[in-house]
């Protein structure tokens, strides 16, 4: 890997951190990146399903998911892993993205994982191809390109330490604190950086300093390199050993931070946990003057460093290494921005012609197109382009379903209305408001109770004794008039359909064994129309390529119904129009039909 990060690199946030999300998408928009850096958040406890950010002026919607599998399994160009848990579920998420795999790199940030558990982490992600950063870091940038939650700072900070473009230094710290100071210093005495990694401040980090300036290395954007080390540990003397051997040609300014411990008369444990010596070679003093003995560029104290930076970026520029950077047009985010209330991701009525999921009207209402309502359907309902056979399905369906007499419960409420001199909609909402789980409205509960047993692998018995239990008539089943002897011819049409046209009808085959079972105890528990609509729209969302967790949640959130509502909408409205063409008087229901069965009310 020549560079850490692209324009193109996206990420996977675990844990919902809003700030920090943020602080990404003002620096995306800043560069002008083409996609959001973050594409996805894991928020396993969170109900909802996107979290909504600005972009500039704008607002998008970033999913939320409940895994990181999930995430992963819809999102495959995303490959970065933005670790944010507590340190006390760090460890496990790390872990859990290494076995999924297709991440290349993950930053951990939490501080504090224990010290066993960090390096089992480490050794496995290294094994795995896995680039760690952190833990206990900040993260890492490529300026220009794609930065990892708060490093940098605020936008202001980045534009200042000119983060928000390509530079020539390749900068690795421990602390994220002296990174963003590194930053703005080699901005100022030099002209910012190319990469910067914050490796972390805990004793064991996933990526140490050789790794990242190795890559460097090869990065031809990277001229030269800056190290900031600190007390404790041996990892800067790999460096000179990469010097020696050749691996690393690039110049390189180092500078070990904690040369005050040696005025302490004991050990000094700085802040972070691996910043103390246990050994000579291990002081700050120790390994700076082995690395000036080296070659690297050495300061003579930390606050020369700025000069030394300065002289080597001067003669490096001197020398043709280093051009000039031409400073890149950046978009300002604006200061007050207002969140939108609602959202729309169905129709656009800003343009000249409004569109149906991106689709103009006229280019599915013009007869010549040879849509029709199915296909408008497929585009409202679910923003999808469905073939044929299934747009045919769903006029069929709604053809089948639009009147059934005026004797059905719906179609005598919207008349009894209509006679009441109320108007079309208010006779048509009282007819629809008797659609329910008797009437009509058995659709989703047929798909959601045939699917579940089906999916449990219940036989036809064992799905009866289930719903016996649980209290309910099983959807889908039964009817007032229809039975085996007097069948339901629009039942027996939609299965023809679905026979000529669907690829395969598993869970319809499914029902009919179970009608079988319940035709056997009384003759009309027969599978009726709804329950053949739910369980038939199933079968084609499967077809479609729908997961079960879409199709579950088509279920639950009652769009099976839906397509009895509209259907019959066209029937109630014919009857209420057939009363007022008829202008019938007010009904008054006879009262010869009216058990009456009233006591004189008890005094208590
Ligand atoms: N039993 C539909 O009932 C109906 C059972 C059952 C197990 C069952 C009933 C039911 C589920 C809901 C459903 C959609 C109320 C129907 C529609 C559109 C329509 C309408 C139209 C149109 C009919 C008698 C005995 C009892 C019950 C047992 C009944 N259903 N057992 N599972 N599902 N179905 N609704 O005939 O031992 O005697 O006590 O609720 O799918 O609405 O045209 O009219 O287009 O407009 O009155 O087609 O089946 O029977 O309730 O008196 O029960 O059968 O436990 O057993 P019935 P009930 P027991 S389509």
């Amino acid at each position: 890997m020549k560079q850490l990060f692209t324009k193109d690199t996206q990420a996977i946030f675990w844990n919902n951190n809003k700030t920090a999300i943020q602080r990404m998408l003002d620096y995306d928009y800043t560069i002008k990146r083409e996609t959001p850096s973050v594409a996805a958040i894991v928020a396993p406890t969170s109900g909802n399903k996107f979290e909504k950010f600005f972009y500039g002026p704008d607002e998008i919607m970033i999913p939320l998911y409940k895994s990181t599998a999930d995430a992963r399994k819809e999102h495959a160009n995303a490959d970065v892993l933005l670790n944010f848990a507590s340190f006390r579920t760090a460890y496990d998420v790390t872990m859990e993205a290494i076995e999924i795999g297709g991440f290349s790199s993950i930053m951990v940030t939490a501080e504090g994982i224990p010290e066993r558990l960090a390096r089992k982490m480490n050794n496995t992600a290294r094994k795995a191809g896995v680039t760690v950063i952190g833990p206990a870091t900040v993260g890492a940038i490529s300026p220009g390109a794609f930065k990892i939650a708060n490093v940098g700072g605020t936008i202001e900070n980045i534009v200042n330490s000119k983060l928000h473009r390509c530079g020539s230094c390749g900068l690795v710290t421990r602390s994220g604190g002296l990174f963003n100071e590194l930053s703005n210093i080699i901005a100022i005495n030099a002209d910012g950086i190319a990469e910067g990694v914050a490796i972390g401040g805990d004793r064991f980090v996933g990526s140490v300093f050789i790794d990242n300036m190795l890559r460097m290395e090869k990065n031809p954007d990277v001229k030269y390199m800056v190290l900031l080390g600190e007390v404790g540990g041996t990892e800067e003397y790999k460096i000179i050993e990469a010097i020696k051997n050749g691996q690393i040609t690039k110049p390189v300014i180092a500078w070990c931070i904690g040369t005050i411990a040696k005025h302490f008369s004991t050990g000094v444990q700085f802040g972070h946990a691996g910043a103390s010596a246990n050994a000579d070679a291990e002081t700050a003093a120790a390994k700076n003057k082995a690395m000036a003995e080296a070659g690297i560029f050495v300061p003579a104290s930390f606050n020369d460093l700025p000069a030394k930076i300065n002289e080597v970026y001067e003669k490096l520029k001197a020398e043709g290494t280093i051009s000039e950077i031409a400073e890149p047009e950046m978009n300002v985010c604006p200061k007050v921005r207002r969140s939108k209330q609602f959202i729309c991701t169905i129709s656009d009525d800003r343009g000249d012609e409004a569109t149906y999921a991106g689709f103009p009207i006229s280019s599915v209402a013009t007869p010549d197109t040879g849509k029709g309502i199915g296909d408008v359907v497929s585009l409202l309902w679910f923003k999808k382009q469905y073939p044929k056979w299934a747009t045919d399905f769903i006029e069929t369906v709604m053809k089948t379903v639009a009147d059934h007499g005026p004797a059905v419960s719906g179609a005598h409420n919207a008349k009894v209305t209509a006679r009441a001199g109320k108007s079309v909609v208010e006779s048509l909402v009282t007819g629809l408001l008797t659609i329910g789980p008797r009437f009509g409205g058995a659709i989703d509960g047929a798909a959601e109770h045939f699917k579940y047993a089906d999916d449990n692998n219940m036989t036809p018995a064992e799905f009866l004794n289930h719903m016996k239990k649980l209290g309910i008539p099983i959807p889908g089943i039964g009817h007032r008039i229809k039975s085996l002897k007097n069948p339901d011819l629009r039942v027996k049409g939609l299965m023809e359909y679905a026979a000529e046209h669907f690829p395969s009808t598993p869970l319809l085959d499914y029902a009919r064994t179970v009608e079988q079972l319940t035709t056997s105890k009384k003759e009309n528990l027969i599978l009726n129309v709804d329950g053949t609509i739910g369980i038939l729209m199933v079968d084609m969302w499967r077809a479609l390529g729908y997961s079960e967790n879409e199709i579950n949640d088509f279920i639950s959130s009652g769009t099976l119904n839906a397509f009895f509502i509209v259907g019959r909408s066209i029937g109630f409205i014919g009857h209420i129009l057939d009363e007022k063409r008829l202008a019938m008087p007010m009904y008054r229901h006879p009262m010869d039909d009216i058990l009456y069965d009233v006591q004189k009310a008890e005094e208590i």
